[in-house]
């Protein structure tokens, strides 16, 4: 085999080294398996209301991470965010819940937490909290939202839970 074939065989198998690469990069993966196995999902919140994901989807009983990032400059007393994790309900429910847990300062969150499966704290802008917990075994739609006052008719979401 003489150089140039070798260098063509070189640029033809970077180049569909690249298109692998490009073909993977297109569904963007909201999430990252480090080194003790345990999945993590970033979320990010800003001044706008809105989370960067409405939709997380998990095996029942995974174990997950979930790391909220306030990426707003605004402080946590007029535009606070936080990730609560709700047992499964309609959006009237939902709302009834970011309704009671609302008037709860300083946590946003209601003295009985039977609904509530997992939550972060409210963070201010530029903060961040990182959460642990297991994903029900019961498979179906969880509903996640912020309960700063005012928040949830936009900032909430559904964590789908399917073997
Ligand atoms: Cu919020």
């Amino acid at each position: 085999m003489n150089h140039p074939t070798r260098i063509l065989l070189a640029l033809v198998a970077g180049a569909s080294l690249l298109f692998t690469g490009c073909g993977k990069s297109e569904a963007p993966a909201p999430s990252a398996a480090p080194a003790d196995g345990v999945r993590t999902i970033e979320i990010t919140a800003n001044d706008t209301m809105k989370f960067n994901l409405t939709e997380i989807r998990a095996q029942p009983g995974e174990k997950l991470r979930v790391a909220l990032t306030n990426l707003g400059r605004m402080p946590k007393q007029a535009m606070g965010h936080n990730w609560v994790l709700l047992t499964p309900r309609d959006d009237a429910a939902v709302l009834a819940f970011a309704a009671s847990a609302a008037a709860r300062m300083p946590d946003y969150l209601p003295d009985d937490k039977s609904a509530v499966l997992a939550h972060t704290r409210i963070l201010g802008g530029g903060e961040s909290d990182t959460i642990e917990f297991t994903v029900p075994a019961q498979p179906g739609e969880y509903p996640f939202l912020c309960t700063f006052p005012g928040h949830a008719a936009l900032m909430k979401g559904k964590l789908i839970v399917r073997p």
